[in-house]
């Protein structure tokens, strides 16, 4: 491993699990060894966690590799799981959801046995609506109950659902209902976004009519008020339809391998992959590792995922896996700056909320809005943190500790992916002594690790490719309608090896750092540099609040460190030379092979919708390109911004 490379694995802090956490832990490390010693038999002791109508013959069948079968002869079914159970056992009075709307009076509270109610009621109407078992249903939904009823009311009946996250355009909404042939489409007239109602309805109109008579129905729910189009052969409201039906409805069990959504997620060329997650083994998989992960006690938390519905981590940890724990949990609407810049630790307040997950893009932006926000509210009730989404910084997970979790909460960063379905690496928060900037060890069951070009794995301390070497219970079970890409994407680098399309490190307790996808592995002058490395060099410097790192081609070093950097609201006006003060601090911290090129000090970052750095668009400032394709941005002129300010800073 070159010098540079080593930089992250300097970070020495180290955080013990705190005492009382890991007397009542939910997992200790006893199930490490439990689990490599039998790996089917741990994941059939995980499976008793959920209510199954016929028992599974077998745990797990890989008799035709890559395609894995899951509790095989079981079946079950998921919306019973998440809902029905908890109200037999008593627990019909529990809030599932404190749901959050945005307009800040706007709540309600929605024990199970009311969402038992609705979610009847919504798979009566998409019965009447002519949804059958293996249909298709398109949902694009705000964050309001409705999306989660929706999606529990599809899987109750067996439909599987496809949740098209409210932000994208309606050419993706279209192409998404094509790829999977729904034959409905759930959405609302609109949703509230910085307190002000924003339109979904026309962009299903624009959808609808590209999809060549392929979609029967759009249920809308009533959310804003707004004005709408409507056609009144295809359109029915919500409230029309799912309120005049009865609240009881008999559930069918399914198989354990029936299809229970596809979640569509971009890949290296331009069509977007539909990851097909089945039904017995994801719920499995997301409701243990929710317990185990977060050390949920579902009598005393209160979980809140500030994921949208619209992404993987909402599936798996805002609807499957707390429901079918039967947590109580937040649902929030809005964006975390409305109306105030603290909003979510309003909430937090407000609802007690004992377990917080979020992504770092996050907690940088909060880092940067400054300590004295948080500094206002009683967060003592905050007991585990968790991150997800991307590397997590040092700098930014010690304030995330700190600032948010009084040094008291262990942060869990959580490595995982829409293919994965499940967290498979991560800390156990009554176990693991944490490290900054590590997701550190594979979770009970899962066999993780790290191997060079040749598929060797790679001694501790040396980096090189994060592969899967074992089937695990909610991993995708193909691309829908395309096993052949299914295969060639993540089954062909190394034989019987999920290649997960990350670059990773062992350090040399053989604990995981993740580095980020290896497209972001940038090669200068003959040396392996990581984006995440450098960014977080940046980051480190009191200056800066966030950073982006690209590779630009270059004549002489094959790529060239391009660095794009907003700096701290308490910089501003700073007339130092950043520029050259940035470049010297990376070559400090991990060496003159890492220093940029250049540094450019930008207002904003290109970021999708799921707040991921859109890498690709800065190479092309980097690299004066003209600027390429710009549908997935959460903000479309960020973009522009960046440039007219660049033309300043050269
Ligand atoms: C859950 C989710 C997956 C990609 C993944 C990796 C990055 C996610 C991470 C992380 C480092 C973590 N990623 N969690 N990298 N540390 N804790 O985000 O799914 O949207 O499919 O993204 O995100 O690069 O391959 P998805």
């Amino acid at each position: 491993m070159n010098d540079a490379l080593s930089n992250l694995m300097h970070e020495d802090r180290r955080f013990p699990p705190p005492a009382e956490l890991a007397a009542s832990a939910n997992v200790t490390a006893e199930a490490y060894d439990r689990a490599t010693q039998d790996r089917e038999a741990f994941w059939a002791e995980q499976a008793e966690r959920l209510d199954w109508g016929r028992k599974w013959d077998r745990v797990l069948d890989w008799d035709n590799p890559p395609f894995a079968k899951w509790y095989t002869g079981g079946t079950i079914n998921a919306s019973v799981n998440c809902v029905d159970r908890h109200v037999a056992a008593g627990r019909g009075d529990k809030v599932a959801i404190h749901w959050v709307g945005e307009p800040a009076d706007d709540t309600r509270d929605i024990t199970y046995a009311q969402l038992q109610d609705e979610v009847s009621r919504a798979a009566n109407a998409l019965t009447e609506l002519g949804v059958v078992k293996g249909d298709r249903v398109a949902i694009y939904l705000p964050m309001i109950p409705e999306a989660v009823v929706t999606m529990l009311a599809c899987a109750r009946l067996g439909a599987p659902h496809t949740v098209v996250f409210g932000g994208f355009s309606a050419d993706a909404l279209a192409s998404r209902i094509v790829d999977c042939g729904a034959k409905v489409v759930v959405t609302a007239d609109g949703g509230y976004r910085r307190n002000a109602p924003s339109a979904l309805k026309p962009a299903v109109d624009e959808a609808v009519a590209k999809t060549d008579g392929l979609v029967e129905h759009v249920l809308v729910v009533r959310r804003t008020g707004q004005e709408v189009a409507w056609n009144d052969s295809v359109d029915v409201w919500w409230d029309d339809v799912v309120a005049r039906q009865s609240s009881e409805h008999t559930p069918k069990l399914h198989d354990s391998e029936h299809p229970l959504y596809v979640m569509y997620t971009s890949g290296t060329t331009g069509k977007p992959k539909g990851i097909l997650h089945t039904t017995g083994g994801y719920l499995v998989g997301t409701s243990y590792t929710h317990w185990a992960v977060f050390d949920l006690k579902p009598d005393t938390d209160v979980y809140w995922c500030t994921a949208d519905i619209g992404w993987v981590t909402g599936h798996s940890y805002l609807v499957y896996g707390p429901l079918a724990n039967g947590a109580t949990q937040v649902l929030y609407e809005g964006t975390p700056d409305s109306p105030h810049k603290g909003r979510w630790w309003e909430i937090i307040e407000k609802y007690g909320v004992t377990i917080f997950y979020t992504a770092p893009t996050a907690i940088r932006t909060f880092m940067k809005w400054g300590d004295d926000i948080p500094a206002k509210y009683d967060l003592s009730s905050l007991r585990v943190l968790g991150s997800v989404g991307e590397p997590i910084n040092p700098e930014a997970y010690v304030w995330y500790r700190s600032t948010i979790g009084g040094d008291r909460c262990p942060v869990v960063d959580t490595w995982w992916q829409t293919e994965t379905g499940q967290i498979l690496i991560s800390p156990l928060p009554g176990v693991t002594e944490a490290k900054p900037g590590s997701a550190q060890v594979p979770l009970p069951g899962i066999a993780a690790d790290v191997v060079d070009d040749d598929g060797n794995s790679v001694p501790d301390g040396h980096g090189g490719y994060l592969i899967l070497r074992e089937p695990w219970p909610a991993m995708l079970r193909t691309i829908w309608g395309d096993d052949e890409r299914y295969k060639d994407t993540y089954w062909s680098r190394w034989p019987g090896v999920y290649f997960a399309g990350d670059g990773a490190k062992k350090d040399e307790d053989g604990d995981i750092w993740v580095l980020g996808r290896v497209d972001d592995v940038m090669n200068v002058s003959g040396h392996r540099l990581s984006t995440t490395e450098i960014e977080s060099a940046l980051v480190s410097h009191p200056k800066v609040a966030e950073a982006a790192v690209v590779g630009a081609a270059d004549e002489t070093t094959g790529q060239a460190v391009c660095a794009f950097v907003i700096l701290r609201d308490s910089a501003a006006g700073d007339t130092s030379d950043i520029v050259a003060e940035l470049r010297n601090h990376v070559a400090k911290e991990i060496g003159a092979i890492a220093k940029p090129r250049q540094v450019m000090v930008v207002p904003e970052l290109p970021k999708t919708r799921s707040g991921k750095i859109m890498r690709r668009l800065l190479r092309d400032v980097a690299e004066n390109r003209e600027i390429g394709d710009v549908t997935t941005l959460a903000d479309s002129s960020v973009m522009s911004l960046i440039q007219s300010g660049l033309s300043s800073n050269d």
